[in-house]
């Protein structure tokens, strides 16, 4: 594959946009080499400025579940779009998207839209302490809530690719109200509680972690993670960023059967468009501005463009779904083809999986939490995600990451990957 109109771009944008990116973990520093850049997109395929076709694995780290382009969301934007993009005052879709959300997500009463999954978690984080009155959260090593000061502590994601997890600018005295825990660990979670008796205000996790890999929870782990903060009087969050609306309509608390007191949203609710949101049950969701005491904001919050997105995405999830079981089988299909032929090549890796979730490790023992995830042998991931890519596959760039299922992919194209996977193998 050529890259050469990607690279002259890069080198273009990096005059005027630091790194060239305006997010981190494209700029393929986890990988090496210079980022892909994108002319357009259609259901399960990217087509790069040199005419390159890739299978995406990525779909814009989530939220095209349906493919990029979908009809549905592409239609509703242009529709909305000429009556005008945007008006700081209530719109009638913002209820009509609230409404469905609602519907379709156990547990939750109210949901408030915001323009990000950071947004989203720093806002429901601070809803926690001023609902609890307490100051201290825990959050888990290599889970990644988004770029607020709060959750760079042993971050996941881009900040683990960059293995800075602890980043410049985070203040000491916002650094000692996060406290750290081991994934899938509960008996460190109830340590720091003992240790912090009365003094946290909420544990925030990722149900499925997708930010050091893909994670799955451990048997039992959320249910006494659900247990230990309810004795405790400590908020349960949820980062449905990456689960929401992509392991089942009501994500992971549906998944699990667990309720969290706090459930955040991304990717998937935006259909693309830059929408987060997070929920709760009326007693948490009332302390809320205008009417509660904690104050939360913004000039593009339910921009009806991002709404009409939103909205159509969910309606096709809410109106199909068995797009979830067929995103699960195409998974699992996935997963037997990439794991016949790396064992066919001897190549040593392990597996996690969880509906359309998905993400290899180049290493022999099971990835449960981040240092296990943190063995995986990095060298290796560079030559298999390089070589995919020469191939015409796209996977993420960096070995922290969950690849994101699409409901566009065929079983040709998951054929033509796992081909192209034995292909590599033998490079390896
Ligand atoms: P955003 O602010 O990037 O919309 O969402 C932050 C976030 C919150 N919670 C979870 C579980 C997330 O995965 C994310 C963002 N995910 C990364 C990919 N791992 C976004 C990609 C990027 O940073 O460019």
């Amino acid at each position: 594959m050529i890259y050469k109109r990607s690279s002259a771009l890069f080198a273009e944008a990096e005059k005027v946009i630091p790194g060239g990116v305006n997010s981190p973990v494209r700029a393929f520093n986890g990988v090496g080499g210079t980022p892909i850049f994108v002319r357009e997109a259609k259901g399960a395929y990217l087509y790069d400025e040199d005419g390159n076709r890739l299978i995406d694995y990525i779909n814009s780290w989530g939220p095209m579940i349906l493919g990029h382009a979908h009809e549905s969301v592409v239609n509703a934007v242009i529709e909305k779009a000429k009556k005008g993009t945007s008006f700081g005052m209530p719109t009638e879709i913002e209820t009509q998207i609230a409404e469905l959300a609602v519907s379709m997500v156990p547990n939750i009463d109210k949901i408030r839209f915001v323009n990000s999954g950071t947004e989203a978690c720093m806002s429901a984080v601070r809803l926690a302490r001023g609902f609890t009155g307490k100051d201290k959260i825990i959050k888990f090593a290599g889970c990644y809530h988004g770029h607020s000061d709060s959750f760079l502590i042993q971050a996941g994601s881009g900040a683990s690719t960059f293995g800075t997890p602890n980043s410049p600018g985070v203040t000491k005295g916002t650094a000692k109200d996060t406290l750290l825990a081991n994934y899938n660990d509960i008996e460190n979670v109830r340590a720091l509680i003992e240790a912090n008796a009365n003094e946290i205000a909420c544990v925030i996790i990722e149900p499925v972690a997708g930010n050091m890999g893909c994670i799955p929870p451990a048997k039992g782990f959320l249910e006494a993670l659900r247990a230990v903060c309810t004795a405790n009087n400590i908020l349960l969050i949820f980062d449905e960023v990456m689960t929401g609306f992509r392991l089942a309509k009501g994500g992971a608390q549906e998944l699990y059967d667990i309720n969290a007191d706090i459930v955040c949203f991304g990717k998937v609710i935006g259909g693309g468009l830059p929408v987060g949101a997070f929920a709760a049950r009326n007693e948490i969701m009332n302390y809320l501005a205008p009417i509660g005491p904690v104050y939360q904001a913004g000039t593009l919050s339910g921009n009806p463009l991002a709404m009409a997105a939103g909205l159509a995405m969910l309606t096709e999830l809410n109106n199909k779904p068995e797009i979830f079981t067929s995103l699960a089988e195409k998974t699992a299909y996935l997963h037997e083809g990439i794991a016949k032929v790396l064992t066919e090549n001897n190549i040593t890796h392990t597996i996690n999986r969880v509906g359309s979730m998905i993400s290899i490790h180049f290493d022999e023992a099971e990835v449960v939490d981040f240092n296990s995830a943190a063995k995986g042998n990095n060298d290796t991931f560079k030559a298999f995600f390089h070589g995919l890519l020469n191939e015409g596959v796209y996977i993420a760039p960096s070995a922290f990451e969950t690849w994101f299922i699409t409901d566009a992919l065929s079983y040709e194209d998951l054929d033509f990957t796992i081909a192209a996977i034995n292909t590599v193998a033998k490079t390896l």
